[in-house]
């Protein structure tokens, strides 16, 4: 039995002052796209099957370096944070999963846990390690890295962490973990690149060799921050050289925001395919070196691109391809829940309009060199606007044709925000 937070007859109601206006829409869509060749309904099937994971940090109002501003209902625990990601799934329809963070989610009882997620209609994703930041009674600090530090005991401590995040993880039903570490220097010299790399490896073998059979290790690089001279798993490419190290349940994640500016992320993708080391993605946007901007807001196109890398890898599978898909934004100063339905439709825009790019006009158009068909035949696809389609498949799902709409008129913050504690102000030049 599940129990959602909004109220099923609010979504009906605006539903049904809505619905004749969306059949007209997708009616007309779904005529243009025929005349191509494309039968509109297959589209919206594969929407409805593809589905993309919530952080539960995210439904929280992060915050910079310099400030951050709490709003009233901001979920503070573990609970809270499942109830905002069954609204997000209850108005969305396309986020069923959500990646709990350790050791911010650490709970007593995770049977508990798995049942309270079950009946909000919400099942757990990969889960997350964190040893970027110290906590409070922590033993050994990681200021000198944590799976490559230069302290053995300060290692051992986070491959403990990382074990225990498995252990979480088979009583919360993930299959995954996934592994980024803020390990890094800030002055040449202060550590030695190589030896880092060694140490990080050692450590990853050992969280590697008490990974379950049926789960996957995912490596996360990032360019910078919170070391800002160097970082241990900087790039893909030492992602990749670590992945196939430690072995063939091993595979990279990329996060968007992780790279270099305008580094083109969509070849990346179809380096790791080829290589059978696709494994994930963190979704969100960027435009400077930051990775927190909501997915699809600043370079759509970009987006686009990768999802149509990720469609010819759906097409051409390798052995294992099955990547994680997670949403990996802060937000400052929107409502976490709007902006977490705003990047999913962002997202499962991307793999709607990359499904309809028509693949062997495509390829026979690279393969004799013909530029301008090439372009315009993702152009083309790129530029239909799918949204008829994308708001199709949450109503057939239950969910609101305009999701916005009906969370604003549910006033569900506001009613978190007479039930919730306040959020502390927390992070922050002070
Ligand atoms: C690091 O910037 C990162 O992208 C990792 O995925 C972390 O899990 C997440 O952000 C939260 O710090
Ligand atoms: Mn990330």
């Amino acid at each position: 039995m599940t129990n959602l937070p909004i109220s099923g007859d609010l979504v009906a109601q605006h539903n049904a002052a809505r619905g004749e206006a969306l059949q007209d829409d997708y009616d007309s869509l779904g005529r243009k796209l025929e005349r191509s060749g494309i039968a509109i309904d297959a589209i919206k099937d594969r929407v409805k099957e593809w589905s993309v994971a919530v952080p539960s940090w995210g439904t929280g109002r992060g915050g910079t370096r310099f400030a951050k501003f709490a709003m009233g209902g901001e979920p503070t625990n573990i609970h809270e944070k499942l109830e905002d990601c069954a609204v997000i799934q209850q108005l969305g329809r396309s986020t069923p999963r959500v990646s709990p963070h350790f050791p911010w989610d650490k709970v007593d009882d995770y049977a508990g846990l798995a049942e309270e997620a079950a009946g909000l209609g919400l099942s757990f994703d990969a889960v997350n390690s964190n040893t970027f930041q110290d906590q409070p009674g922590q033993a050994h600090s990681y200021e000198t890295g944590s799976l490559s530090s230069t302290s053995q005991a300060t290692r051992q401590q986070a491959i403990e962490h990382n074990v225990e995040c498995i252990e979480i993880g088979r009583k919360l039903g993930s299959r995954a973990l996934t592994v980024w570490v803020g390990d890094g220097t800030n002055f040449p010299g202060q550590q030695d690149l190589g030896r880092s790399l060694d140490r990080y490896l050692e450590s990853a073998a050992q969280v590697y060799s008490a990974l379950p059979d049926d789960w996957t290790m995912l490596l996360e690089h990032k360019m910078f921050e919170p070391a800002f001279y160097s970082s241990v798993i900087s790039d893909w490419g030492s992602s990749l050289i670590a992945a196939q190290e430690l072995g063939e349940r091993c595979r990279c994640l990329i996060d968007l925001g992780h790279h270099a500016p305008n580094v083109n992320i969509e070849q990346i993708v179809a380096r790791l395919h080829h290589a059978g080391k696709l494994g994930g993605f963190h979704f969100n946007d960027s435009k400077y070196g930051d990775d927190d901007l909501d997915s699809g807001s600043i370079d759509p196109h970009q987006l686009f691109l990768v999802f149509n890398e990720l469609v010819e890898a759906e097409n051409n599978p390798r052995a294992g391809f099955d990547p994680a898909y997670m949403i990996d934004q802060s937000h400052n100063v929107t409502d976490p829940i709007e902006s977490m339905l705003s990047s999913a439709e962002a997202i499962a825009g991307c793999y709607a309009r990359a499904s309809l790019v028509d693949r062997a006009a495509l390829h026979e158009a690279q393969e004799s060199n013909d530029v301008m068909l090439a372009f315009r035949t993702l152009r083309k696809a790129y530029e239909t606007d799918v949204g008829p389609i994308l708001a199709k498949a949450r109503q057939e799902q239950g969910g609101a044709i305009d999701w916005l709409g009906a969370y604003r008129e549910s006033r569900y913050r506001d009613r978190k925000a007479q039930e919730r504690k306040p959020v502390e102000l927390g992070a922050g030049i002070v």
